[in-house]
């Protein structure tokens, strides 16, 4: 490892050797330096870092822990030329200066400090929109116990991290969101140990997601920072499901160091359950034992508590049991019809700027989502911390799970597949006991293509095969050509009827109707859109985003020369003749619709509270009229932080498609949704199976 090399050498040797290579061979040190560093012949030496385990180490809230949240000394680095062992990195690998005497340009003891975990583009006005380079550093006391091994966990650090521990890098993951471990036992010394950690939420073409998205890239230690101490035989994770007849629990624990043979043992006292398995050659135990637990389910969110044992180690989780399928067009929780009454979310808190990060705030964010009688929420649009699942199963709301593949990626390119197959295998084992997820989502809104079928059929399969007893699923786009034109056909017919449109536009209306000849349709006639992109083949839910009431005005407004104020107080008639259907025999869900408006702002027009509801009564009658439509998740609960969202005075780079505003503060719309969802659409999907 060329790290430990430089560690052996004393300082100035190493300087020298650098300076000299530098001189004499800067071409060979900029080939092996990042491809933006390329010009500097000081560009830090490239170095070789582990990728963590790709076992996610699970259980963490049940085991012998050290926080390393807290404050942390951070230095930002736009050049991103602070990698320990570089010119600029310092020789000394913890940085902190042994004496006044020692030239240091990276210098902890005098840095600023960040909180952990917490992004850090609103922790300081300055790096609001910064979106590279940055260090983190910290002391972690410790004695380790002779015998006992020690993983350093992070809940999720977006993008790209790269861990130094006491100047050895021990990890480096790509990809914000998920969780990673490292066994970090034999770099830890006893005393004083130096962490160091470089994150950077620099994004290209080539990651999962690409630097362009409608959400905020919050970058740092987003989430919990932990010293995991876990004896040298023991459990690394554990799955228990209920099965499909729900008469047994099944499952299987991955274990460490446990001989062919050893046993591991599972207690479900409630159930007065206490099973013994055997452990197979590679350390995995499977069982399955008769029971019948009271069934996990939004109105009903029983858990129960549950031990594993194997090993010298014992861990314990409160789980909840349910089955989810699909019979034709039907939901089945449990074996009978439900319908999803959900709500899209982003990690983002109320009343404060940021990612949310704790248990405390996806309490308060769900409950809103409670409060708005939704029974599921669409976890949108990449993994969020373990606390959202958990809090999802104690207060009884089912889950969408996504990972950030969402628009264009790099279909291509293996190490993007990489990443993605890496990231939804992460999400899925961390949350494989969590009874509200019921749906793993791999996509949001990309385009047709070959590749990226090829892409997507690959995270499907590793979906399935991960975790055989939930859902799959991905937002689909519509063919939005097609349909733009097919939905001004029918505006048409309701233009020339109507006295209030301006002659001149009804003589345009006019136009197209005759163009269309017997093709024309007629005002009420009912137009059903059919959504037919090929990977709802491959899915076991055809989700679809559609803005009707708001986007699609935009486009056809010029396209057909009349004014959008038209074309959108067509659409809202129109919207209630829409049926939303499906090629294929499987539930559709509306994952998403919506419209923006600035809280308070009353009247007409776009941006208005006013409009934002009557979107969501047309949305609502429409999806009513829409027999196939067995789920929906209007976008979105809160106004949310997006670069991408600069109108000033309105927006002020946040989308503002929240049902209520960043502070919490709801819209007309809010209420609107709320009566729709205490009312039959609901209720029917229940009662048809009484
Ligand atoms: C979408 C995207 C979502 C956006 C939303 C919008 O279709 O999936 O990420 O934020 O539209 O507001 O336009």
């Amino acid at each position: 490892m060329l790290s430990a090399l430089y560690h052996q050498l004393s300082k100035a040797a190493a300087a020298l050797i650098v300076l000299l290579a530098a001189a004499v061979l800067p071409t060979a040190i900029a080939s092996a330096a990042d491809e933006d560093e390329e010009s500097t012949p000081f560009a830090a030496p490239e170095v070789k870092i582990p990728a963590p385990d790709p076992n996610v180490l699970a259980f963490v809230d049940a085991r012998a822990t050290t926080s390393l949240n807290g404050t942390w000394n951070f230095i930002v680095d736009p050049m991103n030329m602070g990698t320990p062992g570089g010119f600029f990195g310092g020789w000394a690998t913890t940085r902190i200066p042994v004496d006044e005497w020692q030239l240091l340009e990276y210098n902890y003891p005098n840095a600023r400090q960040i909180r952990v975990p917490g992004d850090f583009n609103t922790q300081f006005d300055d790096l609001f929109f910064y979106r590279d380079s940055v260090w983190y550093q910290r002391d972690v006391d410790i004695t380790p116990a002779p015998g006992q091994r020690y993983h350093l966990w992070f809940g999720g650090a977006n993008y790209t991290t790269k861990v130094f521990l006491n100047g050895e890098p021990v990890a480096e993951q790509k990809g914000g969101y998920v969780p990673f471990s490292v066994d970090v036992t034999d770099v830890l010394v006893a005393g004083r140990n130096d962490l160091v950690v470089n994150v950077n939420n620099r994004l290209g073409a080539d990651t999962v997601p690409t630097g362009r998205t409608d959400w905020w890239p919050y970058g740092g230690l987003t989430r919990d920072v932990l010293l995991v101490e876990v004896p040298a035989a023991g459990i690394t994770n554990a799955k228990l499901t209920l099965a499909s007849d729900r008469r047994h629990i099944e499952g299987e624990v991955t274990t460490r160091n446990v001989p062919k043979g050893g046993g591991v043992a599972i207690k479900i006292p409630e159930l007065n359950i206490s099973h013994k398995a055997k452990v197979d050659a590679n350390g995995v135990a499977k069982w399955r034992v008769a029971a019948k637990p009271e069934l996990w389910h939004p109105n009903n969110p029983k858990l129960y508590d549950v031990t594993i044992s194997a090993g010298d180690e014992s861990v314990e989780d409160r789980i909840g049991f349910r089955t989810i399928e699909t019979r034709g067009q039907t939901i089945l929780l449990n074996g009978e019809p439900i319908r999803f009454a959900g709500i899209s979310t982003h990690e983002e808190p109320i009343g404060r700027d940021g990612a949310a990060y704790s248990r405390a705030d996806m309490e308060v964010l769900f409950a809103e989502a409670k409060a708005l009688g939704a029974n599921f929420v669409r976890a949108a649009h990449y993994p969020y911390s373990r606390h959202a699942a958990e809090v999802a199963d104690e207060i009884g709301l089912l889950l969408w799970e996504e990972v950030p593949i969402y628009w264009n990626i790099a279909w291509e390119n293996p190490e993007t597949l990489a990443i993605a197959r890496d990231q939804l295998s992460r999400l899925i084992q961390r949350d494989w006991n969590r009874a509200s997820v019921v749906i793993w989502s791999v996509a949001n809104e990309t385009p047709y293509s070959k590749p990226r079928m090829a892409f997507l059929e690959n995270l499907i399969e590793d979906a399935r095969a991960a975790d055989p007893s939930r859902l799959v699923s991905a937002a689909l786009l519509g063919d939005t050509r097609r349909e733009l034109k097919d939905v001004a056909l029918h505006l048409a017919a309701y233009g020339v009827a109507q006295d209030d449109v301006p002659a001149e536009e009804r003589a345009i209306f006019q136009a197209i109707l005759d163009r269309a000849g017997s093709a024309a349709p007629e005002v009420g006639s009912g137009f059903t859109l059919v959504i037919d992109d090929p990977l709802g083949e491959l899915v076991d839910i055809v989700s679809y985003n559609e803005y009707f009431g708001w986007y699609y005005a935009r486009g056809i407004a010029p396209a057909i020369g009349v004014s959008e104020k038209t074309v959108r107080q067509l659409m809202f008639q129109f919207m209630h003749h829409v049926n939303l259907s499906a090629d294929f025999d499987k539930p559709m869900h509306i994952s998403e619709f919506g419209a923006g408006a600035k809280s308070g702002k009353r009247g007409e027009g776009v941006w208005t509270e006013d409009y934002q509801a009557r979107v969501y009564e047309a949305q609502t009658a429409m999806i009513a009229n829409s027999p196939q439509v067995q789920g929906m998740t209007p976008w979105i609960l809160k106004d949310f932080r997006a670069m991408l969202r600069t109108l000033p005075g309105i927006q002020d780079y946040r989308n503002r498609k929240g049902l209520i505003d960043e502070n919490g503060r709801r819209k007309q719309a809010f209420y609107v949704l709320r009566d729709f969802y205490s009312g039959p659409w609901v209720t029917a999907a229940e009662e048809s199976s009484r």
